[in-house]
């Protein structure tokens, strides 16, 4: 969807003030369009420091200090993107970001491209020059408006208010506007909306407060998307597939009809008898896998080449149950049918199943060691997470590892699996830590499965904000010198070792144990497994170090 015009929202940008409710303009609007985002439920709000947005900003402040809104602060706009992404994922309202104009904009944008590919709720507040301060070299001023391309569902230019009377209600409207956008009350996928909000001085007032007003504001209409049926009349050997996103569906389905289930750790759908834990395995080296003629799949499954290998299988019918948040999922392009819902006219033939479960029985189970390795951190995460808790498992190789480990237990685990960045992990975690908290689970732990490359590339993350309270946030690194994905990939063969090091893994001489003290975090260096169980019971933050071979 292309940006709209960015006089659509108010024609009359040079219209002479009728009312003065306030000394600025800008603070009456921004006033209205904060009072009625919250007014319409959403409470999680996230703003960096700046001069342009402070309108927002003191908006935000009064609706906070009320309590009819939760505010959680960040200097850097990127971390900031992430954090609002975890609450947003977590508690599945949209998230509010704040910020100021120019590069504080681009900051935001990984954040937005995980929300769009992820089907996440974003409203984006970015505040702007006046259209007569653009494309004149004013000062932290570039174009926002598309910015972000075609990841944000839709991008309103809003001129700067002047204090006309019909202001207040159009922030209103607008509100209500970007809610729906955001969670796709128009039948389309959810996702980030940007609101681009151009502010004249005067910038700010203190008045009018934000928390008194009461706008008459409704949301619009929900539009549901519509329903497509398919019908399988067919006998087949069949398998569910549940990637990212999957959820409860995939495991309903799968134990309806016996089916055999291929649950990726954050699939929302790694839990019942159904799941064959081993899968990976036996897809890859397995004579079962060379029965199997019907594949079902439910979110995007990103893990393996195995999964892929069977989409791409002539012999094997693809049917798709379309994803409302991740999108329709047909990479090799062989899909026989996209649905919404399945109508399913087979017998279930539970002796597939036992014979897939039979298999997955037989399979090693995670070798015991003294010394933690990457199978048994999995298991121990696994172990200790509880119904309240979450997990968050970073991009790389421990998340596949705990696709070919992790038990089938009915646990809330996420990842970032829109675009499988390792950026943005620890700020995803805190968000959905904060979402946790937030719902009433004060003491609910939130861990975070991650490789030491991906914990440096969001260590500015660790910077937290004290009003967001003693979250319990455990992040338990794999420090193996590197990425030792990349051992699997062509160069580690092809090139000599020093230059696979160099161009590939990237071995890195981060000391965590002062990174953990420099922002304020616990630090503890495991060596054992036993030592792993006690450190996963540590409340607060805490960054768990566990060297890997
Ligand atoms: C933002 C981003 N940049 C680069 C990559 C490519 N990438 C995938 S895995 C990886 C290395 C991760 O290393 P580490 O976190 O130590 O995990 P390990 O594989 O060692 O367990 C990189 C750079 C990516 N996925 N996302
Ligand atoms: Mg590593």
């Amino acid at each position: 969807m292309m940006p709209n015009s960015y006089a659509s929202w108010k024609t009359k940008f040079d219209a002479i003030a009728m009312t003065r409710m306030s000394d600025s303009p800008a603070q009456v609007f921004a006033a209205h369009l904060l009072a009625s985002l919250a007014k319409l439920g959403v409470r999680n709000f996230f703003l960096a420091p700046g001069a342009r947005s402070q309108s927002l900003a003191i908006a935000a402040g009064q609706l906070a200090a009320a309590g009819k809104i939760d505010l959680s602060i960040r200097v850097d706009e990127r971390s900031l993107g992430f954090v609002a992404l975890g609450t947003a994922l977590a508690s599945g309202e949209p998230s509010v970001i704040i910020t100021t104009s120019g590069t504080a904009v681009a900051n935001l944008h990984p954040a937005v491209l995980e929300a769009n590919h992820a089907g996440i709720p974003l409203i984006l507040l970015t505040a702007d020059r006046p259209h007569e301060l653009r494309g004149v070299g004013a000062n932290q001023t570039t174009n926002q408006i598309g910015i972000f391309n075609d990841a944000v569902r839709e991008c309103l230019d809003v001129v700067a208010p002047v204090g006309h009377e019909g202001e207040p209600a159009e922030a209103a409207e607008l509100a209500a506007a970007a809610i729906g956008i955001a969670l796709g009350y128009d039948g389309e996928q959810p996702g980030p909306v940007q609101l681009n909000l151009a502010f004249r001085e005067p910038l700010s007032a203190v008045e009018p407060n934000a928390a008194d007003l009461n706008p008459r504001v409704q949301l619009p209409p929900r539009d549901e998307p519509e329903t497509e049926f398919a019908v399988l009349n067919e006998a087949g050997k069949t398998v569910v597939i549940a990637g990212a996103g999957a959820g409860e569906a995939a495991v309903e389905l799968a134990e309806a009809f016996g089916w055999p289930l291929f649950a990726e750790p954050s699939s929302g759908a790694r839990f019942g008898a159904n799941v064959i834990v081993g899968y990976r395995e036996l897809i890859a080296d397995h004579e079962l896998a060379d029965q199997i003629t019907r594949v079902i799949v439910f979110g995007k499954p990103t893990l393996g080449r195995g999964v892929v290998g069977l989409l791409k299988n002539q012999d094997i019918e693809v049917i798709v149950v379309k994803n409302r948040e991740y999108g329709h999922f047909d990479v090799t392009r062989r899909a026989a049918k996209f649905c919404t819902e399945l109508t399913v006219l087979e017998e279930p033939d539970f002796e597939w199943l036992t014979a897939w479960r039979a298999a997955d029985a037989a399979l090693d189970k995670v070798p015991a060691s003294a010394e933690p390795t990457r199978a048994s951190i999995v298991q121990a995460v696994w172990a200790s997470t509880e119904q309240d808790d979450q997990m968050m498992l970073g991009a790389s190789r421990l998340i596949r590892e705990a696709d070919r480990w992790a038990p089938a237990k009915p646990v809330r685990v996420f990842s970032n699996r829109g675009l499988a960045g390792i950026d943005g992990t620890v700020a995803t975690a805190t968000g959905l830590a904060l979402a946790e908290a937030r719902a009433g689970y004060p003491d609910a732990i939130t861990r975070v499965l991650v490789g030491d490359l991906t914990l440096i590339h969001d260590a500015g993350s660790l910077a937290y904000d004290r009003a967001e309270g003693d979250l319990n946030i455990q992040i338990i690194v794999g420090n193996d010198n590197g990425g030792s994905i990349f051992e699997n990939l062509e160069p580690a063969q092809q090139l000599d070792a020093e230059s696979f090091d160099r161009l590939f893994r990237t071995p890195q001489q981060v000391d965590f144990w002062s990174l953990a003290q420099a922002y304020g975090w616990q630090h503890i260096l495991v060596e054992s497994s036993a030592q792993l169980d006690e450190a996963l019971a540590t409340r607060g933050r805490v960054i768990i170090e566990v060297k890997l071979a």
